[in-house]
């Protein structure tokens, strides 16, 4: 008997933009659901193949364990030859992953090669150590009259007295610029050297100061070298690899190497970035903690069995490497599997 309240009635006019809203939730509620389909499909997929092919989830959790991402483990486990033995695909492995590290090991190492070079990198990655350290051997082979020593000191930290102690130990005056001009003006002064090289301050990848360096040192003949604590975490060294990336050849120290419990991150992150490797560093000691780089070396250290850790996934989580692809076409690029 009673009259139904007005606002009860249907409004065609407000119906309308409701019932979009309403079209629209559920079309991202299947999109959803239709991303979360192809995510367990590829999941499935791939625990197929494992169970199929178990020697490639094998050397999948083998990578991840030593560090190495999935991102890079799928680009090459990808294109793992079929009908290989264990032994066999270890074998392939490893030497996939040799060739794909550019090192300089059959090449004149720096202090025999000569040339202006700076070394660029993050605070306390030992730019000023690895500095003195090959500043010393090539005081050893051609003279200490051979090296020019500068420190660039852009922003005036006081960054310059560590090298000049070492100099001074080395019977090398070191020179201290603060801009461009007096850079120029030094390695003019030092242009007979057969090896000069420039030590900066560390400066983060995202400090605004990092343009003004990289700028200061953009000068011909003057060749920039990263140097990469190789204990850092992957996604660290990813962004100084992006920050500090230049065109022209890419060269990078490993420092720190003695410190570092896995390899594989710096070694996934040399790869993925094309770096040539001109050396490591293992210590504190001037110059003796200096090594050739040696990828079989590196490689082989970097999969040796790594002691138990809390990062580790277990065999089960292996599905997840391989179906959570964010952009594998990158990577599988330049694999030179
Ligand atoms: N364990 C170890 N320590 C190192 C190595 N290289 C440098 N260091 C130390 O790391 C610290 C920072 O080095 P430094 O050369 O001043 O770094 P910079 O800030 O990049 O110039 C110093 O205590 C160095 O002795 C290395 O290869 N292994
Ligand atoms: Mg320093």
């Amino acid at each position: 008997p009673a009259e139904p309240a007005p606002s009860r009635r249907p409004e065609p006019q407000a119906a309308a933009p409701a019932s979009s809203a309403g079209q629209q939730s559920l079309m991202n509620e299947l999109h959803a659901m239709k991303e979360l389909i192809e995510d367990r499909f590829n999941t499935l997929t791939w625990m197929g193949q494992a169970r199929q092919n178990p020697i490639q989830s094998n050397l999948m959790l083998k990578m991840i364990r030593a560090g190495y991402s999935p991102a890079l483990a799928r680009a090459i486990l990808e294109r793992m030859p079929e009908e290989m033995s264990a032994a066999e695909s270890v074998r392939w492995l490893m030497e996939v992953l040799e060739r794909n590290l550019k090192t300089d090991m059959h090449a004149p190492p720096l202090y025999e090669e000569g040339g202006i070079f700076a070394l660029v990198g993050s605070t306390g990655v030992g730019k000023t150590t690895t500095t003195a350290k090959l500043a010393a051997h090539c005081a050893r082979i051609h003279g200490p009259a051979s090296v020019g020593l500068i420190t660039l000191d852009t922003y005036r930290v006081g960054a310059h007295e560590q090298l000049r102690t070492y100099g001074r130990m080395l019977g090398i005056v070191a020179h201290l610029a603060h801009d461009r001009a007096a850079l120029q003006d030094l390695l003019g002064l030092l242009s007979g050297k057969k090896m000069v090289l420039i030590d900066t301050t560390g400066v983060a990848p995202r400090d605004p100061r990092k343009r003004d360096m990289l700028d200061v040192l953009d000068l011909p003949n003057v060749n920039r070298l990263l140097v990469l604590n190789a204990g850092c975490h992957g996604d660290t060294l990813d962004d100084v690899l992006t920050a500090f990336k230049t065109s022209g050849s890419q060269q990078a120290i490993l420092s720190k190497v003695d410190e570092a419990v896995k390899l594989g991150p710096a070694l996934d992150a040399l790869i993925r970035h094309q770096m040539v490797l001109r050396g490591i560093t293992n210590g504190q000691r001037v110059p003796e903690d200096w090594e050739t780089a040696d990828a079989h070396k590196l490689i082989s250290t970097s999969m040796r069995a790594p002691t138990k850790s809390a990062f580790d996934p277990k065999a089960t989580d292996l599905d997840f490497f391989f179906s959570h692809s964010t952009d594998p076409m990158t990577e599988r690029e330049f694999v030179d599997a």
